[in-house]
């Protein structure tokens, strides 16, 4: 047995731990990058199709002048960002835009709202939005910032599939990037949704100037967590004009890489999210996020209010890889 705690015999039926440690979880990382991706890819291989990537449209249906300070998002209130803020939008253009989504290959319609927290009544309007979608045959995700227990159960009963709240970073930093919310908040809401019986997508951003323990830590809450995030998005940190991160020092991309492929080997059956930020990657960057494990996209030319590839060049990126579209989570 090799004394290097990174190096592990991968047993499928015994993979999905929750006990991950810090020093574990750096030594992945550590690790030289063939024999990184060369264990992610075995994991990836063990669990999912290979070739087979999961595809989510975004639409923001409330725009802006949010009331928390996160620092890299271009939606909050404090900071100029040239954003029109928008209200939130009548249910049959949300519809007309997830149809759109679907004809164009998307399966799941994930809808965002740029709030700290939904109102109540905010809530059945979303209903209404969740119900039309699932009438499309769609899967539905919404991320409306913190919820209620009463809240969580409208959401429940309305028929939605998945609810976004990311932990974006390790609780150490978290503080240096959102003061108007604790770490607590996030996992309570997170809490309540797992236990109101919807699935979790949860994951964060990096880019942000944290460092390598960071983004080991936010992934040990992730993998720690009582049961994997069904979806793990993983974000490129997008810099935007007027928000606090601007300027950020860029990351390494092969950084980026090992973080979504120490994500594949922690959480094996969990859709690992290539995200926000692939416009700013290369096509070779993104194969190399296939290959340490990602299998699900945002897809279409916009994310919530930035942009995104182009969808005529996803498709050509596909088709040069020989991927193909499809799936849902697997069942953990
Ligand atoms: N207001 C809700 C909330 O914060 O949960 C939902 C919308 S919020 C825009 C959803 C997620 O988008 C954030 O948690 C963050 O992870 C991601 N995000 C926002 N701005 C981003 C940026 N500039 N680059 C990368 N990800 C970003
Ligand atoms: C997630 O993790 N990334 C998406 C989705 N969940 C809601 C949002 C990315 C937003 C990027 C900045 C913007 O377009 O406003
Ligand atoms: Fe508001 Fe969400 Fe943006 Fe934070 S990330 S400012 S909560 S919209």
């Amino acid at each position: 047995m090799s004394a290097n705690p990174a190096i592990r015999p991968f047993v499928p039926e015994l993979s999905l731990r929750h006990d991950w440690q810090l020093d574990e979880v750096q030594a992945l990382f550590d690790l030289p990058f063939n024999d990184l991706i060369h264990q992610a890819q075995t994991v990836h291989r063990a669990n999912f199709d290979p070739n087979e990537v999961q595809i989510s449209s975004l639409l923001s249906i409330k725009t802006g002048a949010c009331s928390e300070d996160c620092g890299y998002c271009p939606q909050s209130a404090r900071y100029d960002s040239s954003l029109k803020a928008e209200a939130l939008m009548p249910v049959n253009e949300v519809l007309e835009a997830a149809q759109r989504a679907k004809d164009d290959g998307a399966s799941r319609f994930c809808m965002g709202a740029a709030w700290r927290q939904p109102k109540d009544k905010d809530i059945e309007r979303v209903v209404e939005m969740i119900k039309g979608v699932k009438a499309l045959g769609m899967e539905t995700c919404v991320t409306l910032g913190m919820l209620t227990d009463k809240q969580t159960e409208e959401l429940k009963a309305g028929g939605l599939d998945y609810y976004n709240h990311n932990l974006d970073t390790s609780e150490d930093y978290y503080s240096e990037v959102i003061t108007t919310r604790t770490y607590q908040d996030r996992l309570d809401t997170l809490a309540r949704v797992r236990d109101a019986g919807i699935n979790v997508c949860c994951g964060g951003i990096v880019g942000m100037g944290e460092g390598q323990q960071d983004r080991a830590k936010l992934l040990i809450e992730l993998a720690n967590l009582p049961k994997h995030p069904e979806s793990v998005p993983i974000n490129m940190l997008v810099q935007v004009q007027g928000t606090p991160l601007m300027g950020t020092e860029s990351l390494d991309p092969l950084v980026f890489v090992r973080t979504i492929a120490v994500a594949r080997i922690m959480m094996p059956r969990s859709r690992v999210r290539l995200s926000a930020g692939r416009k700013e990657m290369s096509d070779e960057m993104q194969a190399l996020c296939f290959l340490g494990g990602a299998n699900s996209i945002f897809y279409g030319d916009k994310l919530l209010t930035t942009d995104n590839p182009m969808t005529h060049q996803d498709l050509t990126l596909f088709k040069r890889l020989g991927l193909h579209s499809g799936g849902s989570s697997h069942a953990q």
